[in-house]
């Protein structure tokens, strides 16, 4: 039988908002529905009659507040930005002290640290929460991040962790199985509070950003073998299937198989082949590099798979500059090192990740100190572990690197991830360098090996750059036989300056 009051609302009934909802009435919850457009939550109503918890569908934003059970919990779902500030303050102008707005969008973390103030100051209570793994996640079991206001994250999280997806608490393999009406139960959930105000929109971001750099990376393994290899589609695609039962195990290497053997269903020719090569994006990795740059933290492997699809974009001029840019001739290996190359990418594929997970955790690390949360980096890897898009085996690696050192510096010191990169390191010089030479772009997998070698160097050529500094804006020096942190100029003689101002 109904209940006179929902256990929580949901307002945005677009992708993500109906399979979110689903997902909640599966596991028994009780949910209010309202969407802007009123058809669309009457359909959706007309559609799912029978579930568990039970959907009721409101038509107005007044009836939907109404439907709620104190303290109110609503979840907002729409298009990130001003559709956001709009229900928000929607929502702020019927709710009561003590309720609670969850923001499930792709937020910008400032944003949702400017929602929280105002809400706060008008007694009502704010979580932003990631939302990850796209229709399928929310309809079956996301990754959930999120932050905010901890007392009211403690009312949300029986709802979080029932619904979010699930790992093995030992191996942290995510728990399968899960279908309509029918969850999966048992494991650990993945969600846990993050942290303060905007931690868990900052880290859904860097989970962004991270999936970006990840996607860039599986991008250029792929064009390395047909282009040095002349592999088909399907060649690749049985590759990355064999890939995907190793180290590299993950999401995206599995849907990398399943669209590489996939044909097209008009000409039947390769899926993939008939797919035009320009790639969009909606700024959650050009947020992640902004940021980055703004922080000075170097995060150059993501800043480059945003960079790549911003030159995917231009695709007429690409065409024309082909035509007038001349490179090498790409020279096919031979048959007998095909396995041996093979090998070799997947290690360039394997190392230039784990440098691409070291600069999102390295970010992390520095907006914790920046924004004052407390961020669990073991946990955020095991949430990440199933339900999002960048979920893989390697993960747990992660996790573990961080159990054993809270405080590690870098995952790059990890001994696991050392020992790795230490022992596919020739793989990966010889695949960059392959690339050069035949003039395959690989700008993920060249800058994650440039922030590997920058990392380890005891000394950059910093020393020249900044004596130029020094030369040109008396911008000062610190010198190798004084302490850090004294600074010194010399007064170049005017002889040797050039007339700069000329
Ligand atoms: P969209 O991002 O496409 O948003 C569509 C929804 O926003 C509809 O319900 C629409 O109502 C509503 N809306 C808009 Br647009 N302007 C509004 C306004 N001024 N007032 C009230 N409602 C408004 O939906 P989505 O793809 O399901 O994503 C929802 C959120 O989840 C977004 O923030 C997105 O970034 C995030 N997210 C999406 C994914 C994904 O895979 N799609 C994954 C993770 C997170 P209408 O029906 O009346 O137009």
């Amino acid at each position: 039988m109904a209940k006179t009051h929902s256990d929580i609302g949901l307002i945005g009934l677009a992708v993500m908002g109906q399979n979110l909802a689903l997902n909640i009435a599966d596991h028994g919850f009780q949910i209010s529905v309202y969407n802007r457009t009123t058809e669309k939550t009457d359909k959706f109503v007309a559609e799912n009659p029978h579930t568990p918890g039970g959907l009721v569908g409101t038509k107005t934003l007044e009836e939907f507040v109404q439907s709620l059970a104190r303290p109110r919990k609503a979840i907002i779902l729409v298009q990130a930005g001003r559709a956001t500030d709009a229900v928000v303050d929607g929502l702020a102008a019927l709710f009561e002290p003590g309720d609670i707005i969850i923001d499930g969008g792709n937020a910008l973390w400032t944003d949702t640290i400017r929602r929280e103030k105002a809400l706060k100051e008008k007694g009502l209570r704010f979580i932003g929460s990631g939302v990850s793994g796209g229709e399928e996640g929310a309809r079956f079991g996301p990754s959930l991040m999120p932050g905010g206001d901890k007392a009211a994250f403690k009312e949300l999280e029986p709802i979080w962790k029932a619904v979010a997806a699930k790992v093995d608490r030992k191996t942290g393999k995510p728990i399968l199985g899960a279908a309509p009406g029918k969850p999966v139960k048992g494991g650990v959930p993945c969600t846990a509070y993050i942290g303060e105000n905007g931690a868990g929109h900052y880290v859904k971001m860097v989970h962004n950003g991270i999936e970006y750099g990840d996607m860039q990376m599986i991008c250029e393994a792929y064009d390395l073998m047909q282009g040095l290899l002349g592999l088909k589609p399907a060649e690749m695609g049985a590759i990355f299937s064999k890939w995907n039962q190793g180290a590299l195990d993950s999401f995206l290497i599995e849907i990398t198989a399943d669209i590489l053997k996939q044909a097209d269903p008009v000409t039947k020719k390769p899926f993939v082949d008939v797919v035009l090569d320009t790639a969009g994006q909606k700024g959650t990795g050009k947020w992640t590099s902004v940021n980055a740059l703004d922080m000075g933290v170097a995060a150059p492997t993501i800043a480059e798979s945003v960079f790549s699809r911003c030159l995917s974009a231009i695709k007429e001029e690409r065409v024309a500059a082909s035509k007038v840019l001349k490179g090498p001739k790409v020279e096919k290996v031979s048959a007998a090192k095909k396995t041996a190359l093979i090998q070799a990418i997947h290690d360039a594929l394997y190392c230039s990740k784990i440098c691409s997970y070291a600069q999102g955790f390295q970010l992390m690390r520095a907006a914790q100190v920046e924004y004052n949360w407390k961020l669990n980096f073991g946990q955020i890897a095991q949430i990440w572990r199933g339900g999002c898009i960048i979920r893989a085996a390697f993960l747990q690696k992660i996790t573990e690197a961080f159990a054993k050192d809270a405080k590690l510096a870098n995952l790059l010191l990890d001994p696991y991830f050392n020992r790795t990169i230490q022992r596919a390191q020739a793989n990966w010089r010889k695949v960059v360098a392959l690339a050069a030479e035949n003039g395959i772009p690989v700008p993920t997998f060249a800058s994650a090996l440039a922030y590997y070698d920058g990392y380890r160097s005891a000394r950059l050529p910093a020393n020249l750059l900044q004596a130029q500094r020094d030369y040109f804006g008396a911008h000062t020096y610190e010198r190798t036989d004084q302490p850090r942190g004294k600074f010194f100029h010399i007064d170049w003689p005017e002889a040797i300056r050039p007339q700069l101002e000329a």
